[in-house]
Protein backbone atom coordinates (compact mmCIF):
# COMPACT_ATOMS: atom_id res chain seq x y z
CA UNK A 1 0.00 0.00 0.00
CA UNK A 2 1.55 3.29 -0.87
CA UNK A 3 2.08 5.70 1.35
CA UNK A 4 1.27 9.51 0.56
CA UNK A 5 1.44 10.87 3.86
CA UNK A 6 4.33 14.13 3.79
CA UNK A 7 7.25 13.94 6.01
CA UNK A 8 9.47 16.45 7.01
CA UNK A 9 12.61 15.01 5.36
CA UNK A 10 10.94 15.13 2.01
CA UNK A 11 11.52 19.01 2.61
CA UNK A 12 8.01 20.49 1.61
CA UNK A 13 7.78 23.74 2.86
CA UNK A 14 5.21 26.81 2.09
CA UNK A 15 5.56 30.50 2.18
CA UNK A 16 3.78 32.37 5.14
CA UNK A 17 1.97 34.39 2.21
CA UNK A 18 0.78 31.47 0.38
CA UNK A 19 -1.60 29.09 3.22
CA UNK A 20 -1.75 32.82 4.52
CA UNK A 21 -3.34 34.48 1.72
CA UNK A 22 -6.38 35.66 2.20
CA UNK A 23 -7.77 35.73 -1.29
CA UNK A 24 -7.27 39.54 -2.14
CA UNK A 25 -7.33 40.69 -6.36
CA UNK A 26 -7.24 43.49 -8.48
CA UNK A 27 -11.32 42.70 -8.37
CA UNK A 28 -12.21 42.06 -4.86
CA UNK A 29 -11.44 42.34 -1.30
CA UNK A 30 -10.36 39.66 1.55
CA UNK A 31 -12.74 36.72 1.60
CA UNK A 32 -10.83 34.87 4.63
CA UNK A 33 -9.76 36.30 8.05
CA UNK A 34 -6.28 36.21 8.88
CA UNK A 35 -3.98 33.40 10.18
CA UNK A 36 -1.17 34.49 12.74
CA UNK A 37 2.58 33.05 11.59
CA UNK A 38 2.58 31.17 14.57
CA UNK A 39 -0.86 29.23 13.95
CA UNK A 40 0.46 28.42 10.41
CA UNK A 41 3.55 27.30 11.60
CA UNK A 42 1.36 24.60 14.19
CA UNK A 43 -0.66 23.60 11.32
CA UNK A 44 2.00 22.91 8.71
CA UNK A 45 3.53 21.24 11.05
CA UNK A 46 0.94 19.23 11.99
CA UNK A 47 0.54 18.44 8.12
CA UNK A 48 4.03 17.25 7.60
CA UNK A 49 5.63 19.98 6.06
CA UNK A 50 9.37 20.54 6.80
CA UNK A 51 9.80 24.55 6.90
CA UNK A 52 8.76 28.21 6.31
CA UNK A 53 9.87 30.83 4.12
CA UNK A 54 8.90 34.60 4.80
CA UNK A 55 8.89 38.10 3.54
CA UNK A 56 10.52 40.74 5.88
CA UNK A 57 6.83 42.39 6.40
CA UNK A 58 4.77 38.80 6.68
CA UNK A 59 6.51 38.61 10.05
CA UNK A 60 7.81 42.25 11.07
CA UNK A 61 5.25 45.08 10.17
CA UNK A 62 7.01 47.67 8.40
CA UNK A 63 6.92 50.52 10.68
CA UNK A 64 7.31 48.39 13.92
CA UNK A 65 9.37 49.80 16.32
CA UNK A 66 12.85 47.64 17.29
CA UNK A 67 11.72 46.30 20.54
CA UNK A 68 8.49 45.24 18.81
CA UNK A 69 10.53 43.60 16.03
CA UNK A 70 12.53 41.32 18.63
CA UNK A 71 9.86 40.46 20.62
CA UNK A 72 7.88 39.07 17.23
CA UNK A 73 10.69 37.52 16.16
CA UNK A 74 11.50 35.83 19.63
CA UNK A 75 8.07 34.74 19.83
CA UNK A 76 8.30 33.14 16.20
CA UNK A 77 11.60 31.50 16.74
CA UNK A 78 10.18 29.72 20.01
CA UNK A 79 7.13 28.51 17.34
CA UNK A 80 9.31 27.19 14.96
CA UNK A 81 11.41 25.35 17.45
CA UNK A 82 8.17 23.84 19.47
CA UNK A 83 6.75 22.99 16.10
CA UNK A 84 9.92 21.29 14.93
CA UNK A 85 9.59 23.44 11.90
CA UNK A 86 12.55 25.25 9.81
CA UNK A 87 13.20 28.41 8.47
CA UNK A 88 14.52 28.07 5.26
CA UNK A 89 14.22 30.55 3.16
CA UNK A 90 13.60 34.69 3.07
CA UNK A 91 13.19 37.27 1.31
CA UNK A 92 12.32 41.28 1.44
CA UNK A 93 8.95 42.30 -0.16
CA UNK A 94 9.80 45.58 -2.46
CA UNK A 95 6.42 45.62 -4.03
CA UNK A 96 3.65 46.37 -1.71
CA UNK A 97 4.76 49.65 -0.37
CA UNK A 98 3.70 52.43 -2.62
CA UNK A 99 6.80 54.05 -2.48
CA UNK A 100 8.05 50.80 -5.09
CA UNK A 101 5.59 51.77 -7.42
CA UNK A 102 8.52 52.05 -9.80
CA UNK A 103 10.70 49.32 -8.91
CA UNK A 104 13.20 49.11 -5.81
CA UNK A 105 16.72 48.24 -7.52
CA UNK A 106 15.63 49.58 -10.52
CA UNK A 107 13.56 52.66 -9.63
CA UNK A 108 13.96 56.19 -11.47
CA UNK A 109 14.51 57.36 -8.05
CA UNK A 110 17.73 57.29 -5.92
CA UNK A 111 16.64 57.34 -2.70
CA UNK A 112 14.18 54.69 -3.54
CA UNK A 113 17.19 52.81 -5.13
CA UNK A 114 19.26 53.52 -1.38
CA UNK A 115 16.20 52.85 1.08
CA UNK A 116 15.67 49.25 -1.06
CA UNK A 117 19.15 48.48 0.08
CA UNK A 118 18.37 49.60 3.97
CA UNK A 119 15.48 47.33 3.75
CA UNK A 120 17.29 44.70 2.16
CA UNK A 121 20.14 44.96 4.88
CA UNK A 122 17.51 44.54 7.25
CA UNK A 123 15.51 42.10 6.00
CA UNK A 124 18.58 39.86 5.39
CA UNK A 125 19.84 40.56 8.68
CA UNK A 126 16.21 38.99 10.09
CA UNK A 127 16.85 35.72 7.70
CA UNK A 128 20.40 34.66 9.10
CA UNK A 129 19.13 35.64 12.97
CA UNK A 130 16.34 33.04 12.08
CA UNK A 131 18.83 30.38 10.73
CA UNK A 132 17.60 30.73 6.51
CA UNK A 133 19.74 29.08 4.24
CA UNK A 134 18.76 31.11 1.01
CA UNK A 135 17.51 34.57 0.32
CA UNK A 136 15.29 35.12 -2.91
CA UNK A 137 15.13 38.35 -5.16
CA UNK A 138 11.46 38.42 -6.64
CA UNK A 139 11.88 41.38 -8.65
CA UNK A 140 8.17 42.21 -8.21
CA UNK A 141 8.01 45.45 -9.47
CA UNK A 142 11.39 45.85 -11.64
CA UNK A 143 10.11 46.90 -14.90
CA UNK A 144 7.77 49.26 -16.81
CA UNK A 145 4.73 49.62 -18.80
CA UNK A 146 6.32 52.14 -21.01
CA UNK A 147 10.11 52.28 -21.97
CA UNK A 148 9.59 56.06 -22.32
CA UNK A 149 10.87 56.50 -19.25
CA UNK A 150 13.81 54.34 -18.03
CA UNK A 151 16.36 53.01 -19.75
CA UNK A 152 16.34 49.42 -19.75
CA UNK A 153 20.06 49.46 -20.00
CA UNK A 154 20.50 51.76 -17.02
CA UNK A 155 18.27 49.87 -15.46
CA UNK A 156 20.22 46.72 -15.56
CA UNK A 157 23.07 48.03 -13.80
CA UNK A 158 21.38 49.29 -11.24
CA UNK A 159 20.22 45.98 -10.61
CA UNK A 160 23.86 45.11 -10.86
CA UNK A 161 25.18 47.16 -8.28
CA UNK A 162 22.40 47.11 -5.80
CA UNK A 163 23.17 42.73 -5.92
CA UNK A 164 26.86 43.24 -5.30
CA UNK A 165 26.33 45.52 -2.54
CA UNK A 166 24.54 42.92 -1.04
CA UNK A 167 26.79 40.52 -1.63
CA UNK A 168 29.51 42.49 -0.32
CA UNK A 169 27.13 42.98 2.87
CA UNK A 170 26.09 39.17 3.51
CA UNK A 171 30.24 38.17 3.14
CA UNK A 172 30.83 41.52 5.59
CA UNK A 173 28.53 40.15 8.23
CA UNK A 174 29.83 36.37 7.93
CA UNK A 175 26.02 35.37 7.12
CA UNK A 176 26.30 31.53 5.42
CA UNK A 177 23.59 32.73 3.05
CA UNK A 178 22.90 31.83 -1.01
CA UNK A 179 21.12 34.24 -3.39
CA UNK A 180 18.14 32.82 -5.44
CA UNK A 181 16.84 34.92 -8.24
CA UNK A 182 13.34 34.33 -9.33
CA UNK A 183 12.61 35.53 -12.93
CA UNK A 184 9.02 36.49 -14.25
CA UNK A 185 7.90 38.08 -17.43
CA UNK A 186 5.06 40.15 -16.19
CA UNK A 187 2.68 40.85 -13.15
CA UNK A 188 2.58 43.49 -11.98
CA UNK A 189 4.40 45.32 -14.05
CA UNK A 190 3.38 45.62 -17.63
CA UNK A 191 6.98 43.82 -18.61
CA UNK A 192 9.57 42.83 -15.66
CA UNK A 193 13.09 43.13 -16.50
CA UNK A 194 15.00 39.23 -16.74
CA UNK A 195 11.77 37.64 -17.44
CA UNK A 196 12.90 34.09 -17.84
CA UNK A 197 15.17 31.41 -16.09
CA UNK A 198 17.70 31.82 -19.29
CA UNK A 199 17.85 35.63 -18.75
CA UNK A 200 18.56 35.63 -15.02
CA UNK A 201 21.41 32.62 -15.35
CA UNK A 202 23.02 35.10 -17.34
CA UNK A 203 22.79 37.99 -14.90
CA UNK A 204 23.91 36.01 -12.70
CA UNK A 205 27.27 35.51 -14.76
CA UNK A 206 27.91 39.00 -14.39
CA UNK A 207 27.76 39.44 -10.75
CA UNK A 208 30.53 40.11 -8.12
CA UNK A 209 29.98 36.41 -6.78
CA UNK A 210 28.28 34.15 -9.18
CA UNK A 211 29.00 31.11 -7.46
CA UNK A 212 27.11 32.72 -4.73
CA UNK A 213 23.74 33.04 -6.93
CA UNK A 214 21.16 30.54 -8.10
CA UNK A 215 17.55 31.00 -9.72
CA UNK A 216 14.74 30.14 -7.69
CA UNK A 217 12.47 29.61 -11.15
CA UNK A 218 8.49 29.32 -10.42
CA UNK A 219 6.15 26.96 -12.69
CA UNK A 220 3.84 30.11 -13.17
CA UNK A 221 5.99 32.73 -14.79
CA UNK A 222 7.56 30.32 -17.27
CA UNK A 223 4.24 29.03 -18.01
CA UNK A 224 3.18 32.48 -18.33
CA UNK A 225 5.38 32.99 -21.15
CA UNK A 226 3.80 30.08 -22.92
CA UNK A 227 7.56 28.70 -22.06
CA UNK A 228 8.38 24.71 -20.86
CA UNK A 229 9.37 25.36 -17.29
CA UNK A 230 10.90 21.48 -17.42
CA UNK A 231 13.51 22.75 -20.00
CA UNK A 232 13.86 26.54 -17.75
CA UNK A 233 15.02 23.94 -14.84
CA UNK A 234 17.15 21.71 -16.65
CA UNK A 235 19.30 24.29 -17.06
CA UNK A 236 19.69 25.65 -14.17
CA UNK A 237 20.47 22.30 -12.67
CA UNK A 238 23.04 21.37 -15.04
CA UNK A 239 24.77 24.74 -14.52
CA UNK A 240 24.71 24.30 -10.43
CA UNK A 241 22.28 26.64 -10.21
CA UNK A 242 19.24 25.48 -9.21
CA UNK A 243 19.44 26.77 -5.36
CA UNK A 244 15.50 26.83 -4.48
CA UNK A 245 11.95 26.30 -6.37
CA UNK A 246 8.48 27.40 -6.52
CA UNK A 247 6.09 25.10 -7.31
CA UNK A 248 2.74 25.40 -8.15
CA UNK A 249 0.03 25.26 -11.11
CA UNK A 250 -1.07 27.64 -14.02
CA UNK A 251 -2.80 27.81 -16.99
CA UNK A 252 -0.13 28.69 -20.16
CA UNK A 253 -0.53 32.10 -20.95
CA UNK A 254 -2.63 33.53 -18.35
CA UNK A 255 -2.08 35.74 -15.49
CA UNK A 256 -0.24 34.66 -12.32
CA UNK A 257 -2.72 31.64 -11.08
CA UNK A 258 -0.36 30.29 -8.35
CA UNK A 259 -2.96 27.21 -8.46
CA UNK A 260 -2.25 24.05 -6.50
CA UNK A 261 0.95 22.37 -7.23
CA UNK A 262 -0.34 19.89 -10.29
CA UNK A 263 -4.01 21.38 -10.76
CA UNK A 264 -2.95 21.84 -14.18
CA UNK A 265 -0.76 20.58 -17.04
CA UNK A 266 -0.05 17.17 -14.39
CA UNK A 267 2.19 15.66 -17.14
CA UNK A 268 4.58 18.72 -16.92
CA UNK A 269 4.18 18.41 -13.40
CA UNK A 270 5.03 15.14 -13.44
CA UNK A 271 8.45 15.68 -15.61
CA UNK A 272 9.13 18.65 -13.02
CA UNK A 273 9.12 16.01 -10.00
CA UNK A 274 10.81 12.90 -12.15
CA UNK A 275 13.77 15.23 -12.78
CA UNK A 276 14.11 16.71 -9.59
CA UNK A 277 14.13 13.73 -7.98
CA UNK A 278 16.37 12.37 -10.53
CA UNK A 279 18.69 14.95 -10.34
CA UNK A 280 19.86 14.57 -6.80
CA UNK A 281 18.13 18.13 -6.42
CA UNK A 282 18.64 18.44 -2.47
CA UNK A 283 16.79 21.92 -1.72
CA UNK A 284 13.37 22.65 -0.57
CA UNK A 285 10.12 21.74 -2.65
CA UNK A 286 8.44 25.06 -2.03
CA UNK A 287 5.15 25.72 -2.94
CA UNK A 288 4.36 29.46 -3.82
CA UNK A 289 1.18 28.91 -4.79
CA UNK A 290 -2.62 29.62 -2.73
CA UNK A 291 -5.93 28.50 -2.39
CA UNK A 292 -8.78 28.97 -4.90
CA UNK A 293 -10.74 31.91 -3.84
CA UNK A 294 -13.79 30.47 -3.43
CA UNK A 295 -12.15 28.90 -0.13
CA UNK A 296 -12.79 29.05 3.95
CA UNK A 297 -9.92 28.41 5.67
CA UNK A 298 -10.88 24.62 5.76
CA UNK A 299 -10.39 24.87 2.17
CA UNK A 300 -6.89 26.33 2.43
CA UNK A 301 -5.40 22.90 4.44
CA UNK A 302 -6.88 21.34 1.51
CA UNK A 303 -4.89 22.67 -0.56
CA UNK A 304 -1.76 22.14 1.18
CA UNK A 305 -1.99 18.55 1.55
CA UNK A 306 -3.17 18.77 -2.10
CA UNK A 307 0.02 20.06 -2.98
CA UNK A 308 2.29 17.33 -1.26
CA UNK A 309 0.12 14.43 -1.63
CA UNK A 310 0.53 15.18 -5.65
CA UNK A 311 4.44 15.97 -5.47
CA UNK A 312 4.65 11.95 -3.30
CA UNK A 313 2.11 10.43 -5.96
CA UNK A 314 3.96 11.74 -9.51
CA UNK A 315 7.25 11.06 -7.05
CA UNK A 316 6.15 7.56 -6.57
CA UNK A 317 5.08 7.34 -10.66
CA UNK A 318 8.33 8.37 -11.62
CA UNK A 319 9.29 5.33 -9.80
CA UNK A 320 7.11 3.30 -11.72
CA UNK A 321 8.41 4.79 -15.08
CA UNK A 322 11.58 3.54 -13.92
CA UNK A 323 10.12 0.01 -13.30
CA UNK A 324 7.90 -0.25 -16.78
CA UNK A 325 9.48 -2.93 -18.79
CA UNK A 326 7.73 -1.64 -21.96
CA UNK A 327 8.61 1.99 -21.14
CA UNK A 328 11.98 0.90 -20.09
CA UNK A 329 12.40 -1.39 -23.27
CA UNK A 330 11.74 1.31 -25.95
CA UNK A 331 14.06 3.67 -24.04
CA UNK A 332 16.83 1.62 -24.66
CA UNK A 333 16.47 1.16 -28.00
CA UNK A 334 16.21 4.98 -28.21
CA UNK A 335 19.64 5.36 -26.09
CA UNK A 336 20.94 2.98 -27.88
CA UNK A 337 25.09 4.31 -27.96
CA UNK A 338 27.13 3.68 -31.08
CA UNK A 339 30.10 4.16 -29.11
CA UNK A 340 33.02 3.85 -31.52
CA UNK A 341 31.10 6.84 -33.37
CA UNK A 342 30.78 8.81 -30.20
CA UNK A 343 34.28 8.60 -29.56
CA UNK A 344 34.86 10.40 -32.76
CA UNK A 345 32.30 13.36 -31.96
CA UNK A 346 34.86 14.65 -29.50
CA UNK A 347 37.69 16.92 -31.22
CA UNK A 348 41.02 15.98 -32.63
CA UNK A 349 42.37 16.33 -35.97
CA UNK A 350 42.43 12.61 -36.78
CA UNK A 351 38.62 12.71 -35.94
CA UNK A 352 37.89 15.78 -37.97
CA UNK A 353 39.29 13.73 -41.12
CA UNK A 354 38.00 10.78 -40.43
CA UNK A 355 34.03 12.29 -39.57
CA UNK A 356 34.70 14.27 -42.99
CA UNK A 357 35.31 10.51 -44.82
CA UNK A 358 32.80 9.08 -43.20
CA UNK A 359 29.72 7.99 -45.37
CA UNK A 360 26.68 8.23 -43.48
CA UNK A 361 23.76 6.07 -44.41
CA UNK A 362 21.08 8.74 -44.71
CA UNK A 363 18.27 7.00 -45.45
CA UNK A 364 18.58 4.59 -42.46
CA UNK A 365 18.42 7.90 -40.69
CA UNK A 366 15.49 9.29 -42.80
CA UNK A 367 13.58 6.84 -42.30
CA UNK A 368 14.00 6.00 -38.13
CA UNK A 369 10.67 6.10 -35.95
CA UNK A 370 11.82 7.37 -32.58
CA UNK A 371 8.43 6.15 -30.75
CA UNK A 372 7.69 8.90 -29.09
CA UNK A 373 3.92 8.47 -29.75
CA UNK A 374 3.94 4.70 -27.83
CA UNK A 375 6.19 6.21 -25.37
CA UNK A 376 3.91 9.24 -24.52
CA UNK A 377 0.73 7.07 -24.65
CA UNK A 378 2.05 4.82 -21.72
CA UNK A 379 3.18 7.40 -20.08
CA UNK A 380 -0.14 8.91 -19.87
CA UNK A 381 -1.92 5.34 -19.03
CA UNK A 382 0.67 5.43 -16.38
CA UNK A 383 -0.85 8.42 -15.19
CA UNK A 384 -4.15 8.04 -15.81
CA UNK A 385 -3.53 4.64 -12.94
CA UNK A 386 -4.12 2.14 -15.56
CA UNK A 387 -0.58 0.37 -15.40
C1 LIG B 1 4.73 36.29 -7.29
C2 LIG B 1 6.01 35.68 -6.79
C3 LIG B 1 6.19 35.81 -5.31
C4 LIG B 1 7.60 35.49 -4.87
C5 LIG B 1 7.78 35.83 -3.44
C6 LIG B 1 9.12 35.43 -2.90
O1 LIG B 1 4.47 36.08 -8.46
O2 LIG B 1 4.02 36.95 -6.53
O3 LIG B 1 6.04 34.36 -7.20
O4 LIG B 1 5.28 34.97 -4.66
O5 LIG B 1 7.93 34.16 -5.09
O6 LIG B 1 7.62 37.20 -3.31
O7 LIG B 1 10.09 36.19 -3.42
MN1 LIG C 1 7.30 32.79 -6.58
MN1 LIG D 1 4.42 33.91 -8.74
Amino acid sequence: MNDYTPKPEHKFTFGLWTVGNRGRDPFGDFVRPPVTPIQIVKKLSSLGAYGVNLHDNDLVPIDASPSERDSIVKEFKQALSDYNMHFVMGTTNLFFDPLFKDGAFTSNHPQVRAFTLQKCMQAIDLAAEMGAETYVFWGGREGTETDAGKDPIEALKWFRDGINFLIHYVKDQGYPLKFAFEPKPNEPRGDIYLPTVGSMLAFIETLDDPAMCGVNPEVAHENMAGLNFVHAVAQAIERGKLFHIDLNGQKFSRYDQDFRFGAEDIKGAFFLVKMLEESGYGGPRHFDAHAYRTEDEEGVWEFAKGCMRTYLILREKANRFHQDEEIQGILEQIHAWDTDLQARTSYSKENADWLRAHAFDLDALRNYGYQYEKLDQLTTELLLGIR
